[in-house]
């Protein structure tokens, strides 16, 4: 029998011809293999997916892939990728990019996409550090990590995404590790197949600035968690969690934000509203 051209997608297939420039060792490569793992495993056609980034080294993502592709501005991937599915509901929309980008100049967004419930993925590329701009501290970077910008350490908590995602809205919630590829590419199919806003936050070591990192393989455990659909068991999980469980800790299916675009309104529509 023949095979039709959607059942022979291969991980291959969704990657450019573009080389990724990440340091070498990068947790980002083992994200970029993992992602297009997931996608051959979903057999999505190229031309139905969008990933949209932001800034940062994890936000060149959208280079290293033969999809549609935003590489946008520094903390502003989420709102791009829910106006787009807003008008293109039928496109897989995958927003991606840095903890830096996501969590501090993005957090504002990243609150109201938690609670706006549209359905995209989000996969955060945590490596504790804006590693682009060469090493400055992150709102995941833990207080006492010494720096050039922060030589006595920050001081300052953390930022933990995944109690920020569920007390926000967001219908699932998810850690993974770069260095764990086949568990990745599972999560990434679950939260892209996931009926509303996915987070999926996965830890990714930047060799170059915070090579301690390079230890995360020792401590991460595999896929540990097991999924609920209860905010207080999920809650107490995550508040448990020493940072290096994996999995999926909330999966819920709620109403998804998704406006009628029957009821859009051109600008010219408006301006008929306002003549005088
Ligand atoms: C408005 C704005 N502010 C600051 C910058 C500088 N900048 C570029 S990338 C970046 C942080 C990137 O860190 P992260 O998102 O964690 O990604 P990583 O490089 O670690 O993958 C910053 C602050 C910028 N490009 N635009
Ligand atoms: S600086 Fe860090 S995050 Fe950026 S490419 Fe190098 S190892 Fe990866």
């Amino acid at each position: 029998m023949k095979k039709s051209i959607e059942s022979t997608l291969s991980p291959k297939h969704y990657l450019s011809k573009t080389h990724p420039i990440w340091c070498p060792g990068c947790g980002h490569y083992f994200i970029l293999r993992a992602l297009v793992t997931a996608l051959a495993s979903l057999q999505i056609p190229n031309k139905d997916i969008a990933l949209i980034s932001g800034i940062g080294c994890s936000s060149r993502i959208p280079a290293y892939l033969d999809v549609y592709g935003f590489h946008g501005l520094h903390g502003r991937a989420l709102p791009l990728a829910q106006g787009l599915k807003a008008v293109r509901p039928d496109m897989t929309v995958i927003v991606a990019g840095g903890d830096g980008d996501g969590y501090s100049i993005g957090g504002n967004h990243f609150i109201h996409a938690c609670r706006r419930n549209m359905n995209v993925t989000y996969l955060v590329m945590d490596n504790e550090v804006y590693g682009m701009t060469k090493g400055q501290p992150s709102p995941t970077t833990d207080p006492t990590w010494k720096s050039k910008l922060a030589p006595h350490g920050t001081d300052i908590r953390t930022f933990n995404p995944l109690q920020v995602a569920l007390a926000s809205g967001a219908s699932f919630v998810a850690r993974g590790f770069a260095g764990d590829q086949k568990s990745l590419a599972k999560l990434i199919v679950s939260a892209i197949e996931h009926q509303g806003f996915s987070l999926l936050e996965i830890k990714s070591p930047c060799v170059t600035f915070r090579p301690e990192e390079k230890e995360w393989h020792k401590k991460m455990r595999k896929l540990n968690v097991k999924s609920t659909n209860d905010f207080i068991k999920a809650a107490e999980k995550i508040y448990l969690s020493d940072g290096f469980d994996t999995g999926i800790f909330y999966q819920n299916h709620i109403p998804v934000y998704q406006p009628d675009l029957n009821e859009t309104k051109t600008i010219s529509d408006f301006e008929k509203e306002f003549e005088v």
